[in-house]
């Protein structure tokens, strides 16, 4: 039983409900997940307040990031263990949950731990009216109990990414993993015991979202702070069931991300970066490109390249070394990306590679296995080359011009990421200064430095985490202002 861990215990819930987790790969059970209530909720909020007003919050700086620093190397040494549950709850290849997933759940707690213990404080001397001198100087408490919601996709990697700054700033956690992926948050309680965080810093609670632990936890009222991961309407439900209690939120939500090729580029550069937009971990990245904008004179090229590629990939069992495309997550993501793959041949596409379910051996049969798929042909305003599908697949669609291309990559609601590929600096400099995203990469895609500015406009999140910036979500400034009182006039103008 994969259980919630309340107060540094792992419990059952106590509702006495559980729903079962499995394998994408194979539709094998993995294990039965038991389902926090209500009230195990509230424990789990209550002991996350007990131990920001008690052991935790009685740390000093330096041994809070000391312990979370234990906490990475902890998760490095149970690496085999957090890789193989993220394999089997995702499906994803062992050489991506190896080189991303869990190497990156240990990381968010280094980076941030140091991040905190460097940042300086704002501070700024002058007068009051009187002429005397005053110090003003801002203070960074923490936010306080803060609710972390995840998808499903990268489960530790996104989950620590949030977990790792709000502990490093001093608050508490309660986390609702997705339902689909559950495995590894619980697993990461064993290392906070084995590390010696105290009990109630880190706690789990298992299930959905309506009437179920994401409910439960974005609308308690000891919850101070929600931060989320996920599909935008989740997004939006979370900050109307938030409001009454003015709860600060940070949204990191869906997108419909293009890729920009100008004839310019290097199509070598521009193959493999698609590849891994497109198709790395099965389309199911919120940064991944489902729209490919190609300059006309190299269109046919790079159709081809990306055609290659996927033709390419070797689906099979995800432990198995040679393994580098896994199933997507779950059947019925895969009926949700199936339906869009019928609806871009309604709509007119060519399908010039995929389109449908790959023939796998038996005992594969039962996964939630997609083809990669490249359409052409398709309008630019149609709902395929619209709306997000989250899967491993991509509309290729030409332009002349750059302004074109701007207009073409700009016209979504959506504003998370954009990968333009072109030799000419001027051109890449230019065009990403007028991308209405939060992320753009040249010649590149998916490369990342964690003291950056992470997030989305528009319909693809509400503020920034990454560096210093995660400080901003997960810390409150208090400014002190001390009058001075000097005793000689020398001192008047400290
Ligand atoms: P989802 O929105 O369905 O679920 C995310 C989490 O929210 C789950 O834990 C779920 O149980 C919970 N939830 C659902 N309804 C809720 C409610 N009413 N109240 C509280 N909690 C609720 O998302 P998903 O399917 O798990 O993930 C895929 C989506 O996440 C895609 O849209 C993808 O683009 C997005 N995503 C965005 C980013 C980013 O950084 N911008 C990163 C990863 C994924
Ligand atoms: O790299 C990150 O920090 C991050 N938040 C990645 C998000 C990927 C979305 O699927």
């Amino acid at each position: 039983m994969i259980s919630n861990f309340i107060g540094g215990q792992f419990r059952a819930g106590s509702g006495g409900k559980s729903f079962p987790d499995t394998n994408p790969a194979d539709g094998s059970l993995i294990d039965q997940v038991s389902e926090a209530s209500q009230s195990d909720v509230h424990d789990a909020v209550q002991s996350a307040r007990a131990a920001l007003d008690g052991p935790w919050g009685r740390l000093t700086l330096a041994q809070r990031c000391d312990m979370l620093h234990a906490v990475a190397d902890a998760v490095d040494r149970r690496a085999d263990d957090f890789i193989a549950a993220e394999i089997a709850d995702t499906g994803k290849p062992h050489a991506l949950a190896s080189h991303l997933d869990i190497p990156r759940g240990a990381a968010n707690f280094r980076v941030f731990a140091d991040v905190v213990r460097n940042v300086p404080t704002e501070c700024f001397t002058g007068q009051a009216p009187d002429g005397k001198p005053v110090l003003n100087y801002a203070l960074r408490r923490p936010k306080g109990v803060v609710a972390v919601v995840c998808p499903w996709n990268l489960p530790l990697l996104l989950m620590t990414w949030k977990v790792g700054p709000a502990l490093a700033c001093g608050n508490t956690v309660v986390v609702k993993p997705s339902e689909e992926t559950p495995a590894t948050a619980t697993l990461l309680g064993e290392v906070m015991n084995q590390v010696g965080v105290p009990a109630g810093v880190y706690n789990v609670v298992h299930g959905f979202g309506p009437g179920s632990a994401g409910e439960f936890l974005t609308t308690h009222p000891g919850v101070d702070a929600i931060t989320f991961t996920g599909e935008t309407s989740t997004g939006a439900a979370i900050m109307r069931a938030s409001a009454g209690g003015i709860k600060p939120v940070s949204m990191e939500l869906g997108g419909k991300n293009p890729a920009i090729v100008f004839a310019d580029a290097n199509l070598d550069v521009v193959a493999a970066g698609l590849a891994r937009s497109v198709f790395e971990n099965t389309g199911q990245v919120c940064l991944g490109t489902e729209r490919v904008y190609v300059q006309r004179p190299v269109f046919d090229a790079v159709v081809q390249r990306l055609a290659e590629t996927a033709r390419g990939l070797r689906p099979g069992r995800p432990t198995d070394a040679a393994t580098n495309f896994g199933p997507l997550v779950s059947a019925s993501h895969q009926a949700k990306v199936l339906g869009y793959y019928q609806l871009a041949r309604d709509e007119g596409a060519r399908v010039v590679c995929g389109g449908g379910v790959p023939a796998m051996p038996d005992a594969l049969r039962g996964g939630a296995w997609i083809e990669p798929t490249v359409w052409t042909g398709l309008a630019h305003g149609s709902r395929t080359a619209r709306e997000e599908i989250f899967g491993p697949c991509c509309a290729v669609i030409p332009f002349d011009t750059e302004a074109e291309a701007l207009t073409l990559a700009n016209d979504t609601p959506y504003g998370l990421a954009a990968s333009v590929y072109t030799r000419d600096i001027d051109r890449a400099h230019r065009f990403a200064s007028k991308l209405r995203v939060g992320l753009v990469w040249i010649n590149a895609w998916f490369v990342r430095d964690l003291r950056t500015p992470f997030g989305g406009s528009g319909q693809s999140g509400l503020g920034r985490e990454g560096g210093v910036h995660s400080l901003e979500f997960y810390t409150e400034l208090s400014n002190v202002c001390i009058k001075l009182e000097p005793t000689d006039a020398g001192a008047a103008h400290a």
